[in-house]
């Protein structure tokens, strides 16, 4: 698509499906009571499901982010979370993960292995030290000591790939496939309280020992229960160069419609790099008057919304243009 084009859908609000998209930067606003959940991708359903079913008992909405993407954890069918995910150049399934909550606490693991679920490590982390962020070695020796169990997960169709890998060689990750799905959860309670997560096996076919943006906070995550809350998906060495996910939470303090604020937090890495051809970044965010949006670089990242009376999949407005 021309940029000309590019600039069009945008401004047009054209989703992908050809159908009309939310506004591009009005505000998609909820009633001020209303619990919200809002993940990456399709996986988002069901993670959102179950977050929401946790907030419909009157859970905490920390238990809600927790619960929500560990349904994807536990899902080995999925190929970017969890055991199931593609598998660096060596071989091995690393996982990064993080959660915080309204107060701004927090907690992450990265490059730990053959657990089902890293956000609940993180949390633990968070709850239990007075450290935010474990790696590697140290995070599973501690996981373990602290009740974690290690399982190995066999996937051949894994496997498969990885050995069709190795024939080449070659890290190129391919816009909106297996390489940018990690999931990411930002959701509010009733009662304006907002929380986070994100969880990911990385990007596949990474050099051993690589993190992403998924476990870093104001990259991968941030919440600010003043504010609101935002997360990031896609090529994480770029949402980490930008602080995507604070810096749409900083737009949004400053007064910017939630879409806007991950507009430009695109913007600024679009600005960033010449070639944006076969890279994907996508932010999604909530405001705390229930004000929602999302955006991404390339056509195609869409996110999960639940909300009182929508259940449903939104695409994102897209842009690659650097205006
Ligand atoms: C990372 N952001 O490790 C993650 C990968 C990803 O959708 O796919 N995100 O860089």
């Amino acid at each position: 698509m021309s940029l000309a084009g590019t600039a069009a859908m945008v401004a047009g609000c054209i989703s992908r499906n050809g159908e009309e998209a939310p506004p591009v930067l009005g505000s998609n606003t909820l009633p001020a009571a209303g619990s919200i959940v809002l993940s990456t991708w399709r996986h988002g359903l069901p993670a959102n499901a179950k977050a929401w079913e946790v907030l419909q008992r009157g859970g905490d909405v920390l238990d809600a982010v927790e619960q929500g993407v560990a349904v994807v954890e536990s899902d080995f069918t999925n190929r970017s979370v969890g055991l199931g995910g593609m598998p660096d150049r060596d071989g091995h399934v690393t996982l990064d993960a993080c959660i915080q909550d309204h107060n701004g606490r927090a907690g992450a693991v990265a490059f730990v292995q053959r657990f089902e679920h890293p956000v609940s490590i993180a949390r633990a982390v968070m709850e239990r030290t007075p450290h935010l962020m474990l790696v590697g070695a140290g995070a599973e020796r501690w996981a373990l000591e602290n009740g974690f169990t290690q399982r190995d997960v066999e996937v051949p169709e894994v496997r498969a790939k990885w050995l069709e890998w190795l024939k080449k060689g070659e890290y190129r990750p391919v816009v909106n496939i297996e390489n940018h799905d990690t999931i990411g959860m930002v959701a509010m309670d009733a009662q304006g309280r907002l929380a986070g997560s994100c969880t990911t096996s990385g990007m596949a076919f990474k050099v051993h020992g690589r993190v992403g943006d998924s476990p870093i906070i104001g990259a991968g995550l941030f919440v600010d229960g003043e504010v609101g809350a935002a997360c990031a998906t896609g090529v994480g060495e770029l949402v980490i160069r930008t602080a995507g996910s604070h810096t749409v939470v900083e737009l949004m303090r400053q007064g910017a419609e939630p879409t806007e604020a991950c507009r430009e937090a695109v913007r600024r890495i679009v600005r960033q790099n010449t070639d944006m051809s076969d890279k994907q970044v996508g932010f999604i965010a909530i405001r705390k008057d229930g004000a929602f949006g999302g955006f991404s670089v390339h056509e195609g990242f869409d996110y999960a919304l639940r909300t009182n009376s929508r259940d449903e999949m939104v695409a994102a407005a897209f842009d690659r243009t650097r205006g």
